[in-house]
C-alpha cells in the first residue's frame, strides 16, 4: 500500500519570501524539534535536496558579503523562482517506515498577477490552481516591511500591487469551497507568515529597541481582512477549519536599515528593504518556521488518523462479514443430517467439500482479522505521535485568527 501524500501550498507574490521559507521549514530536518517523539521528516528526492541546497547556499553566499563588507544584505538578491516547482518530503515513523508524504507547492510569484503570467504558463498555472485548491494546508507568506513600511498616501495605495491580496482572496475562496464541500472531515489550515519579521520582534537576535510585534498582527488582519472573510464565509462555524498566523524570520541576523518605495518597468511603485547584518557568532538564526514546521506535521497526522480510521471501520466490516460466512460455512459443514443423511454426505465426499469450505472461509477470517489487528497497532501508533507532536509548543509568534 502506497504512503497518502498530502498537498501544501505557498500562496504569495513574488519576493515575499516564499522559497525562503520552504527552505527554512525543511531545516527542521533533523533538528531538536522532533527528538523524544517517534517520528523523522527527510526529503523524498534529490530535486528536492538540491534545490534547497541551492537555496542555501545563495543565501549564505549573500549574508557573508553582507557581513565582510560590514555592509548590508539586499533582500533582493536571490534569484527568484522561475517555474513550479514541487518540494517533497515524508513523515517517517520509528524503525524507519516511511508513514505519510508530502509536497511543498512553490511557484514564481509573479504568476499571481495575470499581467506578468508568461503567454505559454497558462497550463501550468492552471495545475497550480488546481493543486492549491486541494491543499490540506495553504502558507500565505505576507511581506511584513511592505505593510509595515507604508506611510505616504500614494505608499499607502500601492501596497495592494505589492501584496496581491486581492488574487489571494479569490484562490484562497476556490480552496475553501472545495474543502468544504469535498473534505468536509478533514483539517483545512491557512497560515498567514508574514516573513521579514527581524525588525518589528525583539526576541531574536535583535534583543533590544521597539517590539512592533502587535502592530504587525493588526496590520495583517486588516489588509488580509477579503482572505480571512472569504475563508469564514464558506465554511460553516464548527468545520475543521483553521486560520493561524506565524510571524517569521527566515534570516534573522540582519535589521531593516532602509527601506525604498520605486517605481518599477511595470509603473508599479514596489518596496525594496536594504538591511545591515548584525554580526552574530552564530549567523542565520530562523524564528517562527519551527511552529509552522509543528502545525504543519499536526495537520497531517490528524489528515492520516481520520482516513487511517476510515480505512479500519472498512476492514472490521470486512472481517466481520467473513467471520459471519465462516460461522454460517461450519455450522452447514457440521449439521447433523441424520444416520442415512451423514453417511450419504460421506459416501459422496459432499462433507467433506463443506468442511473444507467452511475451513477456507475461516482462513479468510482470519486473515481479515490479522488485517484489523495490525490496522488497530497502526492507528494506536498515530495517535502516540498525535500525542507527542501536540506536546510541542507553539511560539508566540503564532497566534490564530477568529
Ligand atoms: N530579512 C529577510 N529577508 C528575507 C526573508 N525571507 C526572504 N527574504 C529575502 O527576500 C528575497 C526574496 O525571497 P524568496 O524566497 O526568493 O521569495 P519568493 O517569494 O520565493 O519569490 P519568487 O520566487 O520571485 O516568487 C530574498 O532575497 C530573501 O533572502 C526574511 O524572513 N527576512
Ligand atoms: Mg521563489
Amino acid at each position: 500500500m502506497s504512503n497518502p501524500m498530502y498537498q501544501i501550498s505557498m500562496l504569495g507574490p513574488t519576493r515575499v519570501g516564499k522559497t525562503s521559507l520552504i527552505s527554512t521549514i525543511s531545516k527542521m530536518v533533523g533538528t531538536k524539534l522532533l527528538t523524544g517523539t517517534p517520528i523523522s521528516f527527510e526529503t523524498e528526492d534529490l530535486a528536492t535536496e538540491k534545490k534547497l541546497a541551492m537555496h542555501d547556499k545563495e543565501l549564505r553566499g549573500s549574508i557573508n558579503a553582507g557581513s565582510i563588507g560590514g555592509e548590508s544584505f539586499n533582500a533582493g538578491a536571490l534569484a527568484g523562482t522561475q517555474s513550479p516547482f514541487k518540494f517533497k518530503f515524508s513523515l517517517k515513523s520509528m524503525n524507519d517506515e516511511s508513514m505519510l508524504d508530502f509536497e511543498i507547492l512553490d511557484f514564481p510569484g509573479g504568476w499571481l498577477d495575470p499581467a506578468s503570467r508568461p503567454d505559454g504558463a497558462g497550463q501550468q498555472w492552471k495545475d497550480c490552481e488546481k493543486w492549491i485548491t486541494e491543499s490540506a494546508v495553504i502558507i500565505i507568506p505576507v511581506e511584513a516591511t511592505v505593510i509595515m513600511s507604508a506611510a505616504s498616501p500614494k505608499e499607502l495605495r500601492a501596497i495592494e500591487d505589492n501584496i496581491q491580496s486581492e488574487a489571494i482572496a479569490k484562490i484562497v475562496r476556490q480552496w475553501a469551497k472545495n474543502r468544504a464541500y469535498n473534505y468536509p472531515g478533514e483539517p483545512s489550515v491557512v497560515i498567514f507568515a508574514p516573513t521579514k519579521c527581524e525588525s518589528y520582534f525583539i526576541d531574536n537576535v535583535r534583543t533590544t529597541g521597539k517590539n512592533q510585534s502587535s502592530e504587525l498582527y493588526e496590520k495583517v488582519n486588516k489588509y488580509y481582512s477579503g482572505v480571512i472573510e472569504a475563508i469564514q464565509d464558506e465554511f460553516t462555524s464548527g468545520s475543521n477549519a483553521f486560520i493561524l498566523y506565524t510571524a517569521v524570520d527566515t534570516i534573522g541576523c540582519v535589521d531593516l536599515r532602509r527601506g525604498d518605495w520605486k517605481v518599477d518597468n511595470e509603473h508599479t511603485l514596489r518596496f525594496m528593504g536594504t538591511y545591515s547584518v548584525i554580526p552574530s557568532k552564530k549567523g542565520i538564526q530562523p524564528k517562527g518556521a519551527d511552529d509552522i514546521f509543528i502545525t504543519i506535521c499536526k495537520t497531517m497526522v490528524q489528515a492520516y488518523r481520520i482516513s487511517e480510521e476510515v480505512r479500519l471501520e472498512e476492514i472490521s466490516m470486512e472481517y466481520q462479514y467473513s467471520q459471519s460466512e465462516a460461522e454460517e460455512a461450519r455450522k452447514i459443514a457440521e449439521t447433523d443430517e441424520g444416520f442415512i443423511g451423514n453417511f450419504l454426505s460421506w459416501v459422496d465426499g459432499s462433507k467433506k467439500a463443506k468442511r473444507k469450505t467452511a475451513s477456507n472461509k475461516e482462513g479468510i477470517a482470519s486473515e481479515h482479522n490479522k488485517n484489523k489487528a495490525s490496522q488497530e497497532t497502526r492507528l494506536q501508533t498515530i495517535s502516540e505521535i498525535i500525542k507527542e507532536i501536540s506536546e510541542r509548543t507553539l511560539s508566540n509568534r503564532t497566534k490564530v485568527i477568529k
